[in-house]
């Protein structure tokens, strides 16, 4: 097992993958209970299989509450805090515009910014190939796209090549980013698209269509997962 990377002030939790049989990690669900149901049925997840989301549980779909309890009674499901949660908690968004309680806010705020595990870690944004690990800040990890401004490439998937393999949300993309070391799994589910998880025993992916379109999004705001200029 690989030392935490981190400097305290960001919260991480490493998790022994020899514990597990399958490990998946599931994009932004933003409140789609119904599809996040259904894919905890479709990948057949048992007691002894982890499922790991890239944050973002909350906010703009039609049940945060119900998503954050799902998460919360079942044991074998972890996730970080994205931008999204923090928003609850800074008071930047009303925490009951999504429907949440006190006790919600409560757990959400008790939950890490990066999960670890294997060679992999998790997070909501990205991390910035630029400088180490350790140089992050819990804002960067959660809200970190593009290496410009923007939505303007680079992102920082673009660049970054180890050498951990990192999973990220966020970044609402047009098809999942599937790098040798990055995964980007926000499929837009709660704007109609997919929800999306990666099995990271097989290295394949599985996704669920969205029942409905909570929130409108124009197709052209959906990310490429590839640059044009790649080889
Ligand atoms: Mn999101």
């Amino acid at each position: 097992m690989e030392p935490p990377e981190f400097v305290p002030d960001v919260d991480h939790v490493h998790i022994d993958e020899r514990r597990w049989n399958d490990i998946y990690v599931l994009g932004d669900i933003h409140g789609c209970l119904r599809e996040f149901d259904q894919m905890l049925d479709q990948l057949d997840v048992t007691d002894d299989d982890l499922v790991a989301v890239v944050g973002d549980l909350v906010r703009k779909g039609p049940d945060s509450a119900g998503v954050v309890d799902r998460v919360r009674e079942l044991e074998n499901v972890v996730t970080v805090r994205g931008n999204n949660e923090e928003k609850l908690l800074t008071g930047d968004k009303a925490r009951t515009d999504a429907g949440l309680r006190e006790d919600h806010i409560e757990w959400i705020a008790a939950q890490p910014a990066a999960l670890s595990f294997g060679d992999a870690l998790v997070v909501h944004g990205g991390v910035d190939p630029r400088k180490p690990l350790a140089d992050h800040t819990v804002e960067e990890l959660q809200n970190l796209r593009s290496l410009a401004s923007g939505y303007e490439r680079p992102f920082w998937w673009d660049v970054y090549d180890g050498p951990r393999t990192v999973f990220f949300g966020h970044t609402p993309l047009a098809a999942p980013v599937l790098h040798d070391h990055v995964v980007g799994l926000d499929t837009g589910c709660v704007y109609g698209n997919q929800l999306t998880a990666y099995d990271y025993r097989s290295d394949t992916l599985h996704v669920v269509d969205s029942e409905q379109t909570h929130e409108e999004r124009a197709a052209s705001k959906f990310v490429e997962p590839k640059s044009t200029t790649e080889q």
